[in-house]
């Protein structure tokens, strides 16, 4: 049954129309005869045990005891012990360990009352789960949510800077008008003294109160950078009628800004929308960073987050190439250095089913892996997901025979239980492959497949531009009803399936003489009742 729930957050408003649309067109499948598939194999591990523990979120145990069971919720990809979450915010590694910041809804499974949830990590893969870390002040620059934002260490200081958004004392004050809500936005800096950032301190005023003077069509998500003696801030933002903006400012305390200009504008679809990010009049969740001898912008509208690589002089941003960081279910990208210094791109995975589907589930939305960024040889960004993840890595499969019909017995050894798998397979260059999840009792699960007639990567009904003349390595990562689908570093495709079949998966590949290896991992969960830690 369709929701009939208005929904709020931007990003949300762009899937929850795109699962009305997907439920009325039935999932394309390529029907290719079951002859021309080859393989099926297996793996097995052991169920993982179900036992409640303490927790930083106040789950009731009945909610609990649900989740723990339910075979969409992922296991080894961290995501709330229930409800709501979205964006990534100032994920930063601070004395030996990594947090993670996000936006949280304490109230449900749906989007509102945006907090930051907090957790932490020795890895990036293993999380515990903290305190929420900052809450709406009634009454505050931020008494109707507490945005995306950015953490810095300023000297020894640990700060946050975010969106708080509030009601406006007057229409000239609306910043923010997505169809449904009319707020003002302003920028909000906290800071912490304690070593392990669960207790924040709260500047009492907005450190940039209101726009400059440009009629925006949104004033939000601080990235923030260190230039020699001065600090920089962008923010993401729109000019009406023309097209997404990143608005520069600079600042030597962090808390007096001046505005600059803007670092980068860009075009919008000029279709009209109740939303100016539906028609990309508005960049939501700017990221600037520097990357190799280049700079990269990493920005998010229209429901995809998208990136320029060029050159910034003169703090302008003059890209030259560009390209879409997930052509699938991916959204609110933020990067961070890692312990060696290596640039790290976090983003949401949202819900892609209907908003009563989720909200009735108790849960919406996980943080994907974290991917290693770097640039390629044609300037263009890449990205592959980060070592730490093959510490999940379980029973393992490897099919890499000369022989096609070797091969198909070494696939027909796998078995992936609980939704829970990495593959990597090789596949030679110039050829079409099409991968296919299939369980024992036949249910299809789901379809990778490279089409060089159409230059595409297909993952289910979703698409990716993918083109090349070069081997292709494909990276898959399963987990519940989250699927992050690599092809050669470049196109990155992330789906969601929600149907959990009655038995353990096996893979087809068509065809195998393409195929030059494949080899498949259990993954092994972080925690033992799905919770996350
Ligand atoms: N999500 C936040 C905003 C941001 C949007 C609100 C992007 O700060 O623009 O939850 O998903």
């Amino acid at each position: 049954m369709a929701s009939t729930r208005r929904l709020s957050c931007s990003a949300n408003h762009y899937w929850e129309a795109k699962a009305r649309s997907d439920k009325l067109i039935e999932p394309v499948m390529i029907r290719t005869s079951r002859r021309r598939f080859l393989a099926q194999a297996s793996i097995l591990v052991g169920a993982a045990a179900l036992e409640p523990s303490s927790r930083a979120f106040d789950v009731g145990g009945n909610l609990q005891s649900r989740l723990a069971v339910d075979p969409l919720r992922p296991q080894y990809h961290l995501l709330p012990a229930a409800n709501w979450m979205n964006d990534p915010n100032g994920p930063i590694f601070y004395r030996g360990r990594y947090h993670m910041f996000y936006q949280y809804n304490p109230n449900g499974a749906f989007w509102g009352s945006m907090h930051w949830a907090h957790a932490t990590s020795p890895d990036m893969i293993h999380w515990k789960h903290e305190p929420v870390a900052l809450a709406p002040t009634p009454d505050g620059y931020d008494r109707d949510g507490v945005f995306s934002g950015s953490a810095v260490l300023d000297g020894e200081t640990p700060t946050v800077i975010y969106t708080g958004v509030l009601p406006p004392r007057s229409p000239s004050e609306i910043t923010l008008d997505d169809g449904q809500h009319k707020w003002r936005e302003v920028q909000c800096l906290a800071t912490s003294k304690d070593p392990d950032l669960r207790s924040w301190q709260k500047l009492p005023e907005p450190i940039i109160a209101r726009p400059p003077d440009i009629t925006v069509t949104g004033f939000r998500d601080p990235c923030v950078w260190r230039e020699e003696k001065n600090w920089l801030l962008a923010l993401g933002s729109g000019i009406k009628r023309k097209g997404g903006a990143v608005l520069l400012y600079q600042s030597t305390d962090l808390r007096h800004w001046t505005y600059l200009h803007p670092l980068v504008e860009g075009r919008g679809t000029g279709q009209p929308a109740a939303n100016p990010v539906d028609n990309g009049e508005m960049w939501e969740c700017p990221d600037f960073f520097p990357l190799g001898d280049r700079h990269v912008l990493v920005y998010a509208t229209m429901g995809k987050v998208l990136w320029r690589t060029g050159h910034y002089r003169d703090r302008r941003f003059t890209p030259d190439k560009d390209g879409v960081v997930d052509s699938g279910a991916y959204y609110a990208a933020k990067t961070m250095l890692d312990a060696n210094g290596s640039r790290i791109l976090w983003g949401w995975i949202p819900e892609t089913r209907l908003e009563d589907e989720y909200r009735a589930a108790g849960w919406a939305g996980l943080m994907a892996l974290p991917r290693a960024l770097s640039i390629g040889a044609d300037g263009g960004l890449e990205m592959s997901v980060v070592r730490e993840v093959e510490g999940l890595r379980g029973d393992h499969v490897r099919v890499d025979h000369a022989l096609p019909a070797d091969k198909e017995k070494s696939l027909a050894a796998v078995r992936i239980r609980d939704l829970a798998a990495e593959f990597k397979a090789e596949f030679a260059e110039g050829r079409d492959f099409l991968l296919r999840l299939r369980s024992e009792k036949g249910e299809a699960f789901a379809e990778i497949a490279h089409e060089r007639s159409q230059s595409v990567l297909r993952v289910n009904s979703t698409t990716g531009e993918f083109q090349t003349d070069n081997p292709i390595s494909l990276r898959v990562l399963l987990d519940g009803s989250s699927l992050e689908v690599f092809a050669n570093r470049e196109t990155v495709i992330t789906t969601r399936v929600y149907t959990a079949p009655r038995s353990p998966l096996g893979i087809e590949v068509w065809d195998l003489d393409a195929l030059r290896s494949l080899e498949v991992w259990q993954m092994n969960p972080i925690s033992k009742d799905r919770l996350t830690s």
